[in-house]
C-alpha cells in the first residue's frame, strides 16, 4: 500500500503498489453494529412476524414520517418500485417530463407505469431541474413532472410546485437522495402530490434495499398502500392495478437503527466532505460541487467536476487511474438518460440534444464518502488526485503506449 506518486511508474496503472489494498466504494453503506442487529432479529424471530406491515416496518413509517413532517410514509420494497406505484395511485396518463441529468431508475419507472418520458436538461451549476429549464418542455401534452432533488441538495420544489401548478400539472419528486434534507425550513417529504426516497444501501438511510412513499394526501395514501400490498394493508379502496412492494422486518430493524444512527452518520459524512473541499482546492481542474437548495446538506455524494484541458487529464482517464488504486470513484449520471437505450431510439430522442445533461455526463466524478472512509483516506485520494494532476503529461502519455 502507498499513496506517495513520485514519478509516473509509482501509479498502479503503471505498475506501482495501489494506494489502498481494499475497494474504496462511493457508497454510504452506513449499517449498524452487528449485535444491535442480532437483537432486532432476535425479536422478529421470536415474534414470528417477518413481513406483511410488522411492528418494526409501522414503527419505521412513524418515524419517518416524524422526520420528514409528512401525515402518511408508506414503506416500499425499493424506491423504483414506489415511483411506479406512486404514479400508478395518481392515475398519470400520458406524457410525464422527467430530467434526463438522474439514475436510469427515475426514467424507466415511469415507462414501467405506462407513461411517454419527455427529457428536461438540468441548470450548469445546480445539476437540478428548475423553472428555467423545465419550461421549455412543459407543453400542452405534459400531464406530470417528476422532479428529482439529487445529491443531497433540492431542485428548488417550491418555484417547481408554482410553476406546475399555474399549468395545472401534477407535480411528484424523486427524492431516492433526500432523506433528512430541508429546504426553507422544512424537510423534504411533503410537497407536490408525492415524494419517493431510496432506502438502498448506498443512500444516507439504508435498509438494505428499500424506499418510502411519503404524501399529505389520506386519499392518495389510501389508494398506494392498497396497490403496494394487492389490497392487504388499511381499508380496502379500488385501485386499477395493485401489486407487492411490502417491506420485510429484516429491513424495517436495520432502517430504524440506522435512523438512531442518522444524525452522527450525516455529521461524518459532513466532516469528510469539508475534507475533500479543502483537499482538492489547490487543485488545478477539478472541482468539489456543493449541495445545492439545502438549508443542510447531508452528503450523501462528493461529486467533483473536471476541466480536462486544466487538470491534464480527462475525468474518464481519471476513474480509472483511480480505480487502479482501489479508490472506486463513479461516473454518475453517464451517458445521461436520453442518451441510453430504449430512450435513444425513440424518433423523439433521435435528435434530442441536452448540453449540460450531457457535459455533466462527461465531466462529473463521484469520490468515495460514507461509512467505509475516514479522514485519513480522504487526505490520501486528495493527495493521489494532485499527483495525477502533477503527473498527467506523463501519464496520458504511457497510458497511450
Ligand atoms: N432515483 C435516483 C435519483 C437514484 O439515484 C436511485 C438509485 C433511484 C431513483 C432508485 O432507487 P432504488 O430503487 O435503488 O431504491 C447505485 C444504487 O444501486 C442505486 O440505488 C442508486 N440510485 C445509484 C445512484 O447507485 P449502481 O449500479 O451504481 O450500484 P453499484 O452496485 O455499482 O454500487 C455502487 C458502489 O457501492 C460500488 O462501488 C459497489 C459498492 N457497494 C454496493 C453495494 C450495494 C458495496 O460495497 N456494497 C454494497 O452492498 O447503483
Amino acid at each position: 500500500m502507498s499513496t506517495l506518486k513520485r514519478v509516473p511508474t509509482d501509479f498502479a496503472v503503471l505498475g506501482g503498489t495501489p494506494a489502498f489494498d481494499h475497494p474504496l466504494p462511493v457508497g454510504q453503506l452506513y449499517f449498524p453494529s452487528w449485535e444491535r442487529y442480532e437483537e432486532a432479529m432476535r425479536g422478529i424471530f421470536e415474534r414470528g412476524w417477518f413481513t406483511n406491515h410488522g411492528p418494526l416496518a409501522q414503527e419505521l413509517e412513524r418515524r419517518f414520517a416524524e422526520l420528514a413532517d409528512v401525515r402518511n410514509a408508506i414503506t416500499v420494497t425499493n424506491a423504483t418500485l414506489g415511483l411506479v406505484m406512486g404514479a400508478k395511485a395518481l392515475g398519470l396518463t400520458g406524457r410525464v417530463v422527467v430530467p434526463s441529468f438522474t439514475f436510469v431508475a427515475t426514467a424507466q419507472a415511469m415507462t414501467w407505469a405506462g407513461l411517454e418520458v419527455v427529457f428536461a436538461d438540468v441548470d450548469r451549476e445546480t445539476h437540478q431541474l428548475t423553472p428555467a429549464t423545465l419550461a421549455p418542455v412543459l407543453d400542452d401534452d405534459v400531464s406530470a413532472v417528476l422532479a428529482v432533488n439529487l445529491w443531497g441538495g433540492t431542485c428548488g420544489p417550491d418555484a417547481l410546485e408554482e410553476l406546475c401548478a399555474e399549468r395545472g400539472v401534477t407535480l411528484f419528486f424523486d427524492s431516492a437522495h433526500g432523506t433528512g434534507v430541508s429546504v426553507g425550513g422544512r424537510p423534504l417529504g411533503g410537497r407536490g402530490a408525492l415524494e419517493v426516497f431510496s432506502f438502498h444501501a448506498t443512500k444516507t438511510l439504508s435498509a438494505t434495499e428499500g424506499g418510502c412513499v411519503c404524501t399529505d394526501d389520506d386519499e392518495l395514501a389510501s389508494r398506494l398502500r392498497n396497490i403496494r400490498s394487492s389490497y392487504g394493508a388499511g381499508a380496502p379502496v379500488a385501485v386499477e392495478v395493485t401489486g407487492n412492494g411490502r417491506f420485510s422486518e429484516a429491513q424495517a430493524a436495520i432502517a430504524l437503527l440506522n435512523l438512531d444512527d442518522l444524525p452522527a452518520n450525516v455529521a461524518n459524512n459532513a466532516r469528510l466532505h469539508t475534507a475533500y473541499t479543502e483537499g482538492l482546492a489547490g487543485i488545478d481542474g477539478i472541482r468539489v460541487v456543493a449541495p445545492t437548495g439545502a438549508d443542510e446538506s447531508t452528503y450523501p455524494y462528493l461529486v467533483a467536476e473536471v476541466d480536462e484541458t486544466t487538470f491534464g487529464m480527462s475525468r474518464d482517464a481519471l476513474v480509472g487511474l483511480l480505480a487502479a488504486e482501489n479508490v472506486i470513484a463513479r461516473r454518475y449520471f453517464r451517458p445521461g438518460v436520453h442518451r441510453l437505450p430504449p430512450y435513444r431510439d425513440d424518433p423523439r430522442n433521435v435528435a434530442l440534444h441536452l448540453p449540460t445533461t450531457e457535459h455533466l455526463a462527461r465531466t462529473l466524478v463521484q469520490l468515495p464518502i460514507g461509512a467505509l472512509v475516514d479522514l485519513g483516506s480522504v487526505e490520501r485520494i486528495c493527495t493521489l488526485v494532485g499527483a495525477a494532476h502533477r503527473l498527467s503529461g506523463h501519464l496520458v502519455a504511457r497510458e497511450a503506449a
